[in-house]
């Protein structure tokens, strides 16, 4: 279906898109303060000697973008994207904008506080804090050894570093992060068939590109919305594979509409006809890969009949995609997609990232012009051991590698925490900057699995979820308040960034991430690992790759030694060097080693919908929803609302704005219905950011409803993901 059809209802234009960015960007922005401070600020705006500028990475995402910030009398004024940030590219996004007001909000903690017999919460200090912590993680490792303890965290420039030291510090193995619950099966089944993590797409060359369930305009990197822009501009074909006709709409030509978790089906239809039509590249199978005969065998089977038949895409669209692809290959690519569609949504997610991957094979545009990109990342080399002392290797394996062993090193499955919490194998667990109990799975599922843990521990700037379901809590100042570890940044140039303090601590009681894991370890009796400031370990970081604090913080961002990236078919850092149609490590995993067809496991009944989620420009995950200007914006615009298709809608009887009941095995909730031409019928869309059960997060609290309540809690086999999207629901007209 063309994307100018079914845009007829809305009209947005691409002027109107970013004209839309500029404005939620200049709202976001006010709200740092109030209007009236902010008036008064602009006339002192004019006095430059109470200005100051300086460099720090947005903590709005993971993206981690570079910005400048400056500040007038010491009070944060502006933040703008940093010009050489290979992320921002001279661009915030309004949740970068929004997240910068995080200083100042009334919504943050202020001082530690631990959970009394009745369920609320008191002030403690940080001395008896950590002493408290440091004398239960003793008990637990008298009682079970150190393996019963683990940490989860969303991976931060520092806090990366010192949640796994401290972790292995102690004698556990059990570092994991957020992946689970975004994007574990995806990378994991790159990795099987490419022996790299991920791969972009060479947008600067690209003549067409596919988007299985990826959306740009609304998962949000300002570098990869300007690329796709340019590529868009260029006269790329750009064809969005996805139930709704997201917000990528704007750069797009195509809208193929296809039954959630059955995108496997589509590729492995398009495999079907590069393969039985001979238009697939033979050299590059022949010279650079492993399996290629098995996969050709089997992909017999899946025929653009038999692909509509799953995913109700039509055999002609299937053929004429697998012809245009191959007409423009080697300059066109399957996108690496990142969460909704394969992240970790289905039983067939780990599967669907190899199909992604061996289209490209076919197509031969690994590494090429235009094509499927594999870079390099920078890392810092061997410190002095002397002052960085080396941490023992733990003894035992990380809970949950056995069970799932396709869960990548770098990441395990964080839902072994959860099963290992009601096993009694976990007894005491740390998160930082995660809000694992709203986001990773049913939260009713999380809350029942930590009661049953000893010890737990939250370590964040609100009041989350799982601050709420914590023993303790340790209030971290935010980003703009403190000094991090480099961020090493890989492409096809390397990068090294740093996160400076802008502003003075508003609440002088918190302390940051280097601060708050140096206390727990002193307190833990492993403070012998920790005999340094995180400014000397920045040093001593950046000096392996040959720059310095000084330079970073004077430049805000430094080029590192060119890796020499260069076009041509990449070294395959897989078992076999060869890119894998097949792979042993599938076989022993118990799944089938070649490439083929898993089928989603929930089928809605007759009268059950499928459900999807997504992001929204504004929100990232569930943590800016308590912020003023961002949550001002979902209320305005009604963002928290249900998307239904307008023949579903005719067919209930529900009209755009009433209010439903949505239910699944799991949970029930009302919400508002948004009726729309951009979703397939028999598919609801919700977006991801609301629902929000914290008391103490007054503005989010009960505001919209949160897709993982409705979610059964089911990990996918082999690989440990969360399965965000394995689920059938009802609904109904509510009255009144
Ligand atoms: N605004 C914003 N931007 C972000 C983030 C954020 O929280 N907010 N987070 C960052 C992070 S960590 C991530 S992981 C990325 C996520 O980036 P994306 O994966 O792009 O994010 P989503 O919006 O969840 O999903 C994109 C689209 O997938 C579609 N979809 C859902 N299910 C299916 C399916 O079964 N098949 C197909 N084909 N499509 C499907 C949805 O309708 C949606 O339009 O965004 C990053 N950027
Ligand atoms: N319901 C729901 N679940 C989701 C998603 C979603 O969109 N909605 N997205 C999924 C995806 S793609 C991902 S990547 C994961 C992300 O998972 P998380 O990384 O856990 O992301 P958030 O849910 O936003 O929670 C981040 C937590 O960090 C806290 N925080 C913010 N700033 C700081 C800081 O400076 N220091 C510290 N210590 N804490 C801070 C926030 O208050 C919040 O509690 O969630 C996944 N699960
Ligand atoms: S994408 Fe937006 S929220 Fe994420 S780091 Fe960049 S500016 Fe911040
Ligand atoms: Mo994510």
């Amino acid at each position: 279906m063309y994307v100018k059809e079914a845009l007829m209802s809305s009209k947005p234009t691409r002027r109107t898109f970013l004209k839309g960015t500029a404005a939620t960007a200049a709202l976001a922005a006010v709200g740092t303060c109030s209007l009236g401070a902010w008036q008064a600020q602009r006339a002192e705006a004019a006095d430059d000697s109470a200005k100051a500028q300086g460099p720090s990475l947005c903590n709005g995402c993971s993206s981690k973008c570079g910005l400048i910030a400056t500040t007038l009398g010491g009070r944060l004024w502006t933040v703008e994207g940093m010009e050489a940030h290979p992320y921002s590219k001279g661009t915030l996004c309004g949740r970068g904008h929004g997240a910068a007001q995080w200083a100042y909000s009334d919504g943050r903690l202020t001082q530690p506080m631990k959970r009394q017999n009745d369920g609320s919460f008191a002030p403690i200090s940080w001395d008896d804090a950590f002493a408290e912590i440091g004398a239960k993680v003793q008990e637990i490792i008298a009682e079970a050894g150190p393996e019963a303890l683990a940490v989860i965290q969303d991976p931060r420039p520092s806090g990366k570093y010192y949640s796994k030291r401290f972790m292995n510090a102690l004698g556990s193995a059990n570092v994991y992060t957020h992946a689970a619950a975004c994007n574990l099966s995806k990378e994991s089944g790159i990795q099987e068939a490419t022996g790299a993590t991920n791969f972009s797409v060479d947008f600067a060359n690209t003549k067409m590109v596919v988007f299985i369930g990826r959306s740009y305009g609304d998962g949000i990197r300002p570098s990869s919305v300007k690329s796709l822009a340019g590529a868009a501009d260029a006269g790329a074909r750009v064809v969005i594979v996805d139930p709704r006709l997201n917000n990528t709409g704007i750069f797009a030509t195509d809208w193929v509409p296809i039954k959630p978790g059955c995108d496997i089906a589509l590729l492995l239809g398009i495999a079907n006809v590069l393969v039985t039509r001979d238009l697939y590249d033979h050299e590059f199978v022949e010279q650079s890969c492993t399996g290629f005969p098995e996969f050709a065998a089997q992909v017999a089977e899946y025929t653009p009949e038999w692909a509509e038949g799953v995913c109700d895409v039509p055999a002609d669209t299937i053929v004429e995609l697998a012809e245009s692809l191959a007409a423009a290959a080697p300059a066109c690519a399957i996108e690496p997609s990142w969460r909704a569609a394969f992240g970790c949504a289905y039983q067939n997610s780990f599967e669907t990232a190899r199909a992604v991957c061996a289209v490209n094979a076919l197509l031969g545009c690994w590494g090429q012009k235009g094509g499927a990109l594999i870079t390099s990342s920078p890392k810092a080399g061997d410190l002095d051991p002397v002052k960085f002392p080396k941490v023992p290797e733990p003894a035992a394996k990380r809970v949950g590698d056995e069970e799932y062993p396709l869960a990548l090193a770098g990441t395990g499955t964080n839902l072994a925490v959860l099963n290992g919490c009601n096993d009694g194998t976990v007894q005491g667990v740390f998160f930082y900057n995660s809000n694992a109990v709203q986001g990773y799975a049913q939260p009713a599922m999380w809350r029942v699995a930590v009661v049953a843990a000893k010890l737990v521990v939250a370590i964040d700037v609100q009041m989350s979820e799982t601050a709420l379901a914590s023993h303790y809590v340790l209030p971290e100042c935010t980003v703009l308040e403190r000094f991090e570890l480099p961020e090493f940044i890989g492409g096809k140039k390397h990068f090294a960034a740093l996160r400076t303090p802008i502003i003075e601590r508003v609440h002088p009681d918190t302390k940051s991430c280097d601060e708050i894991f140096t206390g727990l370890a002193e307190a833990c009796g492993v403070g012998q690992y920790f005999p340094f400031t995180v400014e000397e370990l920045a040093e001593a970081q950046l000096a392996t790759v040959g720059t310095s604090v000084e330079a970073v913080r004077e430049a805000g961002i430094v080029e590192l030694a060119d890796p020499g990236f260069a076009f041509g078919t990449p070294v395959f850092k897989t078992p076999t060097e060869k890119f894998q149609f097949t792979s042993a490590k599938v076989a022993e995993a118990g799944l089938n080693p070649v490439i083929g067809y898993v089928p989603r496991l929930v089928e809605p009944a007759e009268d059950e919908f499928y459900l999807v989620g997504g992001k929204q420009g504004i929100h990232s995950h569930t943590m800016t929803l308590n912020l003023e200007a961002l949550n001002a914006i979902s209320r305005e615009y009604g963002l928290e609302r249900l998307w239904m298709a307008a023949a579903d809608a005719a067919e209930l009887g529900i009209a755009d704005g009433d209010t439903v009941e949505l239910s699944s095995s799991e949970h029930t909730g009302t919400v508002t219905v948004k009726v729309t031409e951009r979703l397939k019928p028999g598919v609801l869309f919700m977006p991801t950011h609301y629902g929000s059960t914290s008391p103490y997060l007054t503005r989010a609290q009960g505001f919209g409803l949160n897709m993982m309540d409705f979610v059964p809690l089911h990990l996918e086999p082999a690989v440990g993901s969360t399965m965000s999207q394995e689920v059938a629901v009802k609904v109904r007209k509510v009255e009144g």
